[in-house]
């Protein structure tokens, strides 16, 4: 005699295990500029869960990936991303959820606050065991680049199309990294206090040297991505000084003091939406 758990957990151990190189991969992938609607893309992909939540049918994902995006008003982006992802990540056969942790009203953006957020909410959903940390405007290029998280911290964008291709500096962490549950725990998260532009990327890049990680990366021809156009936002005056003083705050600033509301979360048909209040604690 089993219980419902039982029964279920068996049935799930039945499906093999996904291959280690998902078989169906090509190298670069197309970027699409056509546009589209949430409503068209809701039609397009009818094989999502509640809250854009995937697993693959025939085999048992090796990952759980939280995909966690810092949004506002990227509305064209949102989708043009989207439109992309969902099929890549499928070709990987990860079992995934795509998270969108959006700021309210109108003042500094605060990236790393957002990504704090999505890491806190997407265990409230999915037993996740990895999270990529992504720009809404990055669309990776190449699909051989796989969207897990290796033994080190792996920093994906590594080439660039409006930084030419190129890696700018060594330590750059910004764009799209992954971190597995525990080391994004070990190194308490991001920091909170990085509002606007800059800064907060090097922060976790030298939150992962203090804890003796390395950041690993895919070779250059792979790691491509395409980022779509927009504005400057105004960088933030203090970058320079909260980065070099970050250390002091590493064991205090980050998940173990990470203050938001949260004002409303959906589970949409291709995305969890998560919906936040923040604001500069005292
Ligand atoms: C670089 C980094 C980015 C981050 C930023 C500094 C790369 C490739 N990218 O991006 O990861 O470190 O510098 O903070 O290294 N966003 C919105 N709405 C806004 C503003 C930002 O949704 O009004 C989100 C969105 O996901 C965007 C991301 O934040 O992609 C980064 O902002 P950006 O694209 O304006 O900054 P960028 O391209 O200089
Ligand atoms: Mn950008």
């Amino acid at each position: 005699l089993r219980n419902r758990t039982e029964a279920r957990n068996s049935t799930v151990l039945n499906i093999p295990l996904c291959p280690l190189t998902p078989p169906g991969l090509r190298g670069p992938v197309e970027i699409s500029d056509v546009a589209h609607t949430m409503e068209q893309l809701e039609l397009l992909f009818d094989n999502l869960d509640p809250g854009g939540h995937y697993k693959p049918q025939n085999c048992r994902a090796r990952s759980r990936v939280a995909l966690i995006i810092p949004y506002r008003d990227r509305a064209s982006q949102l989708t043009a991303f989207l439109y992309h992802m969902h099929p890549f990540l499928q070709k990987q056969q990860l079992e995934y959820g795509i998270i969108i942790v959006e700021q309210a009203g109108y003042g500094p953006f605060n990236r790393a606050m957002l990504m704090n957020i999505g890491f806190v909410e997407s265990q409230k959903l999915h037993q996740y065991d990895c999270f990529i940390f992504h720009d809404v405007d990055l669309l990776p290029e190449d699909d051989r680049n796989l969207y897990t998280c290796p033994e080190q911290p792996r920093h994906m964008s590594v080439a660039v199309s409006t930084l030419k291709y190129k890696l700018p500096y060594k330590d750059i962490f910004g764009g799209v990294s992954a971190l597995t549950l525990d080391q994004f725990k070990t190194v308490n998260g991001f920091s909170n206090k990085f509002w606007g532009w800059g800064g907060e990327d090097d922060d976790m890049a030298n939150r992962l040297k203090y804890h003796d990680f390395h950041i690993s990366r895919y070779a250059a021809n792979i790691a491509r991505y395409k980022m779509l156009p927009h504005r400057r936002q105004p960088a933030n005056p203090k970058r320079h000084e909260f980065l070099y003083n970050g250390n002091k705050r590493f064991n205090i600033d980050g998940l173990n003091n990470l203050q938001y509301q949260r004002q409303d979360l959906k589970l949409n048909k291709l995305y969890t939406w998560v919906l936040v209040e923040i604001s500069e604690s005292r």
